[in-house]
């Protein structure tokens, strides 16, 4: 009999909530990660994530953003940590846009509460916006932010606490079948389980190159900047969290000042990212990146960039339609596979925990993850 029942592999944001819901469904749990709890090298930090319900990727996201909203709330209540905020939010765009449309389309297909503001409401309601006329918003009060850092550490907290094995500074070198199960390799031991879990952030690459999926492991900025107009009317019980469309496709999305009047307000460009590699990643932050940001920051805010506070890059995995890839892996029934967030994952860490665990114990999940099937980029 082996030793686990599932082997997690990359402890971020999704591995740490399949360990939590594994091992409270009673599972015996290994889970193992390269770097320590809650590291920056990855995906699973900066302080913030935008949370939102009105999804412009696709309707097919809501249903389990409904789920991952309670999840959240009891993730909160369980580990006593702060770690989802509601402040409202706003999509911005011409109507037509993909950010404006695609929130609409969701928000009237699944009956989410949501207004249309025209651009001259969009200024009386949040005077740090400087809308164009022709421009509008979906504002949704259920909209906010996720602490990614806290989320990580509850989730390990709890996996633990239901007696998940947690073993950091141990990164997997490989894995085999063994049985109806599998044998995974570190520098330290040979485990075995009947269901292994990969969980690989940007280290997609290397350790799922065998599923045929092209995720390109992008360079991408956050920036803190100082309002030059004062903090107050950042500070995020007056300002909503935002993804802004301009009429050229740019996209940037920013958040409140989270972190009281010190701690800046965090602006980025939704897309634009370079190529890189984990190993590769230049973690300093160049001057022509900041007055990019600066310039596209005031044509939306025009007070927000004042003096810039920090810049942290982060990696997005990025798959050609954007879309996440998650599902058993089509050539072996004991391997779960979760990767190619897009940029846009870490609102869905719970129930992406959730649907894991489903699938590991259960082959199956009640959900509707056909849109995230790996298949799709094999012809
Ligand atoms: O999912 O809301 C989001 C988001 C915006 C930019 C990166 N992620």
């Amino acid at each position: 009999m082996p030793a686990y029942d599932v082997i997690v592999v990359g402890l971020g944001g999704m591995g740490s909530a399949a360990a939590h819901h594994l091992a409270e469904r009673g599972q015996r749990v290994l889970g193992l990660e390269k770097y320590g709890p809650a590291h920056d090298r990855g995906a699973s930090h900066g302080g913030s994530r935008i949370t939102r319900q009105s999804y412009f990727e696709g309707v097919e996201y809501v249903p389990l953003l409904l789920r991952a909203y309670e999840l959240f709330d009891r993730l909160a209540a369980e580990s006593e940590r702060d770690v989802i905020t509601l402040t409202g939010g706003v999509m911005v765009g011409l109507p037509d846009s993909r950010t404006v449309a695609g929130a609409r389309a969701s928000a009237e297909k699944w009956g989410l509460e949501h207004e249309m503001l025209d651009a001259a409401e969009l200024r009386r309601r949040f005077p740090t916006m400087a809308p164009n006329p022709d421009e509008v918003a979906l504002y949704e009060a259920k909209a906010g932010f996720v602490r990614p850092e806290r989320t990580v550490l509850a989730q390990l907290e709890l996996a633990d606490r239901h007696g998940a094995e947690l073993r950091f500074q141990e990164p997997m070198l490989s894995w085999e079948p063994a049985g109806d199960g599998v044998r995974v390799v570190t520098r330290n031991a040979v485990y075995t389980a009947g269901q292994l879990i990969i969980t690989p952030g940007p280290w997609a690459p290397q350790l799922l190159d065998d599923l045929g999926v092209p995720i390109r492991i992008e360079r991408q900025v956050q920036h803190w900047f100082r309002p030059a107009g004062g903090v107050e009317p950042y500070l995020p019980d007056r300002h909503p969290i935002y993804i802004w469309e301009s009429a050229d496709g740019t996209q940037v999305y920013g958040f409140p000042a989270i972190d009281g009047p010190d701690g800046g307000a965090k602006i980025a460009f939704f897309r634009r990212g370079t190529p890189t590699t984990p190993e590769d990643l230049d973690t300093r932050v160049h001057p022509p990146e900041i007055a990019e940001m600066a310039a596209a920051a005031g044509r939306v805010l025009p007070s927000l960039p004042g003096a810039h506070l920090r810049g942290e890059p982060c990696l997005y995995s990025t798959t050609p339609d954007e879309h996440f890839v998650i599902s058993r892996h089509p050539a072996h029934e004991a391997v779960t596979v979760a990767c190619g967030f897009s940029g846009h994952g870490f609102k869905f860490v719970p129930v992406v925990g959730e649907v894991l665990a489903d699938l590991a114990t259960t082959g199956t999940t009640g959900y509707d993850i056909g849109l995230f099937d790996p298949r799709r980029f094999v012809s």
